[in-house]
């Protein structure tokens, strides 16, 4: 019928495009053309594309084909993040090997891309569960591990009990398992971690290079993820234990009204402190304690739990004897495990004071009500009350002056805190990057020489052999595990734990620039060429995780002079979520979309500019409220006027012979939609291409006709725009425009500035709102100018004469109404 043959374009323009390779990045040295890197977040081979990804790619691949239709030389590669749990778990479910799950998804993917159109460079593919590529995991494991960044401690960890892996603190979502919802419990494991706390104020100050060029909410997310507060550390000598106890306050203003100390109950300081006489109601505390997550703990509606540890400690500042308690809501691992109760100020301390009665002393005058009447704690502003030297002090004068006592006596001084703890590595899994460590009895940990990596995973476990035992499944493969040492050759066997997979994606956009390289891990020369990644796109969902891994681990590389910057991604866009029906799309729900059926009714070029057109990048796009059907209908009238005018003309007419009204038409909506783009609002770029084709469509039908130069020009732009969305129809348009090459290549035009001067309107100028003058003037003309020029006019000033002048009324472009009396 009248509508165009989407498949039959899409198999005719894959084939051209596998055949002519136009995406693919250019290393020669001699390109001169501006290099941009615009990257896709990674995907995960859970199975075929989905509708996110739709949008992901499709968002992706507008910034990258504009970039292509400037002439740049771009890198737009892809990969996939292959490594993790749920093909370890297909494996075990179906009795195979995670890697046949893997691999077979991989390939549905990449199907799908290429039937998509993305604009990928296949060349540099990767897969990080590729033996050549984790390698490159296990020797920056080893350069961190040779730099003191790589450590192995006892901690309490997250653990998953249905995953049977500990969790990194990043992968536990409100004290569940972000991976499967179970909820997480602690363990005391002997695990490997990564030092990013060393990296805590680089990863915060830094950030002022991304501020404007991120999402601020990822800024925000990032900042309070790493938590620096800056306070004091004080130090309170205990009643008969030698060594003073340090707490972390960042109100040591109010240090006088500390009236209890709190230490952590699950802290071995709890257990050390506690008198013979408290122990048995210590200990069956502490055991209660144990089964409470931390957001558990810190909640603040919870009622105050805790017991009497029958020892006091002694205020540095007075003197003062103040009982010592073990409580749930301090936590072992922030700060020194160990507080100050300041129960006037802090709610916490004070809910906990009124519910076992301990006194409460207001130190700051800050307006508020007594909080031992209220229940309410006043933490704000305010003059210093009984609190000695820093009397009638304000808060700020009163933290300085006090953190100067505390240090002349040796008794505290300022410090900063982080909320941000180290990046725990280790996973008791299989499908992922062994580490590449060697415990030898005699000679401790040992590292794997580089010139023996890959340590790779034994291939002859699969189903059963991978199911989760609470200590990784390697630890069962004996001929894998037990080797020589590699220092003193005696009987060793290697670290069974895998790495988190956040490590394999780290850094993958650094192998994309030289991903064949065996000798390194990726080029210096080459990453610094095309680095910083100028555009990274993908779901707020990473972010903190991925993200902040990933800046740490440029940090760490800048350091080692391997990258020549420290931020790895100088812009982010997070693409919103498609939705159906007001809802996330879910089984159970019923109401998922499937890709590959919209693709089958509606064409991929539809499919694309649906997602596109939708709304700006950020937003969610309920699948009820858009119409594929209509992008269908909209790309067959684009295309019909691309044919339509092909046969009429053929390309390199001049169209300055052509209709000026409809030049102008295209040149102004050329204008608006690169302005669009650069702003990252395609959905109005879109908008603007629809107008244009509607222009066209009139000019052909009652205007200058399709043979007309301008109608030509029109229908060019609309090829070379269109095929940042849909380029199967614009590389046919194209075609049938009468051109052999690409459109997707170079062909962006630039608007001429003299079709861009907009025409005049007339402008009424009424005196005492009866019409004296006319003038033409610009359509977007501004008040202060029109009023100018009213008032300029020499009949307009004959009509005012003597009159005073009340007030000027302007409506630019149209109407100026000057009133006087
Ligand atoms: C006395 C005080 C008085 C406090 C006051 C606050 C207000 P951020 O901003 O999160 O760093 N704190 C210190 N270590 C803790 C731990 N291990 N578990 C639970 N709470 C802990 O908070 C620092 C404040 O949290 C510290 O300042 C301490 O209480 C508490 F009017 O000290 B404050
Ligand atoms: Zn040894």
């Amino acid at each position: 019928g009248d509508t165009y043959d989407a498949r039959a374009l899409q198999d005719k323009w894959q084939a051209r495009w596998a055949k002519d390779t136009p995406f693919v990045a250019s290393e020669d040295p001699a390109d001169d053309r501006p290099r941009r890197y615009v990257l896709d977040m990674f995907p995960y081979p859970s199975g075929d594309l989905h509708m996110g990804h739709a949008e992901a790619f499709a968002i992706g691949d507008v910034i990258a084909r504009y970039r292509f239709q400037l002439g740049e030389n771009v890198l737009h590669p892809i990969g996939w993040d292959s490594f993790g749990l749920p093909a370890e778990n297909a494996a075990i479910k179906h009795d195979s090997h995670p890697a046949e799950w893997t691999y077979a998804n991989i390939e549905t993917q990449v199907q799908s891309f290429q039937r998509y159109g993305i604009s990928f460079d296949w060349s540099r593919r990767l897969h990080t569960s590729d033996p050549e590529y984790y390698r490159w995991n296990q020797w920056l494991f080893l350069r961190f591990f040779e730099r003191g960044l790589a450590y192995r401690r006892d901690g309490l960890v997250n653990w998953c009990p249905q995953d049977q892996t500990v969790l990194a603190n990043e992968q536990v979502v409100q004290g569940h398992c972000e991976r499967c919802g179970t909820e997480v419990v602690r363990r005391s494991l002997n695990q490997w971690y990564f030092k990013i706390t060393e990296y805590a104020d680089r990863l915060l100050d830094d950030m002022s290079q991304l501020e404007g060029h991120w999402p601020e909410r990822v800024l925000l997310m990032q900042r309070n993820w790493i938590g620096r507060s800056h306070g004091a550390d004080v130090r309170f000598v205990i009643e008969g234990r030698d060594e003073p106890v340090t707490v972390f306050t960042t109100r040591p203003d109010t240090l006088y009204g500390a009236t209890f100390f709190v230490v952590a109950a699950d802290a071995e300081l709890a257990d050390e402190l506690c008198a013979p006489e408290q122990r048995a109601e210590f200990e069956a505390y502490r055991e209660q304690v144990s089964k409470l997550s931390d957001i558990e703990r810190q909640a603040t509606e919870r009622e105050k739990t805790g017991v009497f540890l029958g020892r006091y400690a002694v205020n540095p500042v007075n003197g003062e004897r103040i009982p010592v308690w073990a409580a749930d809501y301090v936590l072992a691992d922030y700060g020194h495990g160990a507080i100050m109760a300041v129960p006037a100020h802090d709610q916490r301390d004070l809910d906990f004071a009124r519910t076992f009665d301990l006194p409460v002393r207001v130190v700051v005058e800050t307006g508020e009500a007594d909080p031992a009447e209220t229940g309410i704690a006043a933490p704000g502003e305010g003059t210093l009350i009984n609190s000695g030297p820093i009397d009638g002090l304000d808060k700020t004068e009163a933290i300085a002056r006090i953190t100067e006592i505390l240090a002349e006596r040796g008794t505290g001084q300022a410090a900063v805190n982080y909320r941000l703890r180290d990046w725990l590595l280790s996973r008791q899994r299989f499908w992922g990057t062994p580490i590449p460590i060697i415990h030898c009895p005699a000679c401790g940990e040992v590292p794997v020489p580089d010139d023996q990596l890959p340590v790779r995973l034994p291939d002859n476990m699969r189903g059963a052999d991978l199911a989760p035992k609470g200590i990784s499944p390697l630890a069962a493969a004996t001929d894998w595990v037990n080797v020589d040492c590699p220092s003193c050759g005696g009987a060793a066997k290697r670290d069974t734990d895998t790495m988190d997979t956040f490590v394999d994606s780290s850094w993958y956009y650094l192998r994309y620039c030289s991903p064949q390289n065996e000798q390194l891990p990726f080029e210096t020369d080459k990453v610094n060429k095309w680095g910083p990644i100028d555009q990274y796109v993908g779901g707020v969902e990473h972010a903190i995780l991925h993200l902040l891994y990933s800046r740490f681990v440029t940090k760490v590389l800048y350091d080692m002079g391997m990258v020549g910057f420290t931020e790895p991604f100088t812009r982010l866009l997070n693409q919103g979520q498609v939705i159906n029906q007001g809802k996330a799309m879910s089984k159970s729900l019923g109401n998922g979309v499937d890709l590959g059926a919209e693709i089958d009714t509606y064409g991929v070029d539809a499919v694309r500019l649906t997602v596109v057109f939708a709304g700006p990048p950020e937003d969610d796009i309920d699948w009820a409220d858009v119409s594929p059907a209509a992008s269908l209908r909209f790309l067959n009238r684009a295309l019909k006027v691309m044919t339509q005018v092909g046969a009429a003309s053929a390309p390199g007419t001049d169209p300055t012979d052509g209709d000026r009204a409809l030049r102008k038409v295209t040149h102004q909506t050329l204008d608006k939609i690169t302005a669009a783009i650069e702003a990252q609002r395609f959905n109005v770029a879109i908008a603007r291409v629809m107008e244009l084709v509607t222009a066209a469509r009139k000019a052909i039908d009652s205007g200058p006709g399709a043979g007309d130069p301008a109608t030509r020009e029109a229908a060019e732009v609309i090829a070379t725009t269109l095929s940042l969305v849909a380029p199967y129809v614009a590389e046919e348009g194209w075609e049938r425009l009468g051109y052999t090459g690409s459109v997707a290549i170079g062909n962006w035009r630039t608007p001429d500035p003299e079709l861009l001067v907009q025409d005049s309107v007339t402008c009424v100028v009424q005196v005492s709102s009866k019409v004296r003058d006319k003038l033409e003037v610009s359509p977007d003309i501004d008040e202060d100018e029109l009023e100018r020029l009213a008032l300029a006019s020499e009949r307009v000033q004959s009509f005012i004469g003597e009159r005073q002048i009340r007030k000027v009324v302007v409506r630019a472009p149209k109407l100026v109404n000057i009133v006087v009396g």
